[in-house]
């Protein structure tokens, strides 16, 4: 894809890919490529995002997609990972000393530009960050 495309369009070309397509973010998960890891149990990893938007940026995944793709994508057997994930985040939360305040983000599908199709939140903070988003 060209570089001279803009990260929203570059984002609207990006499609979910199959159910046994691998991510950047399996691979993270696995252990297979390296990221800057702040939290992790048996269910959830979280890592410091490669290119943040915010004195803190973290992005939290579950540990195996399975089918957990987008929020769109969502199934009742998910509940209890999801839950899992909320409680994650504000610990992470917590654990960056972000009381005055943060952002919880799910960027679902190519209009909301999200480019990797392994569920994950963002966790945005450290400074005063604006309303509306973009
Ligand atoms: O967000 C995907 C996010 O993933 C985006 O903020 C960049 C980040 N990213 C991409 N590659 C890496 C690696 N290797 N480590 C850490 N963070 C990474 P989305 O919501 O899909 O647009």
């Amino acid at each position: 894809i060209s570089r001279s495309l803009s990260e929203v369009d570059r984002a609207k070309i990006a499609r979910p890919p199959a159910e046994n397509e691998d991510t950047l973010f399996g691979k993270i998960a696995r252990k297979e490529i390296p990221a800057n890891i702040v939290y992790e149990d048996d269910k959830v990893l979280a890592f410091r995002d490669i290119s943040p938007a915010a004195p803190t940026h973290i992005l939290l995944i579950p540990k195996v997609r399975d089918s957990l793709t987008r929020l769109n994508q969502i199934q009742e057997k998910h509940k209890d990972i999801l839950g899992h994930m909320m409680w994650a985040a504000a610990e992470i939360a917590r654990n960056e000393k972000l009381e005055e305040g943060w952002r919880l983000v799910i960027n679902d599908g190519p209009l909301a530009c999200q480019s990797i199709y392994h569920l994950h939140f963002h966790i945005i903070g450290g400074r005063q960050l604006g309303w509306p988003p973009g």
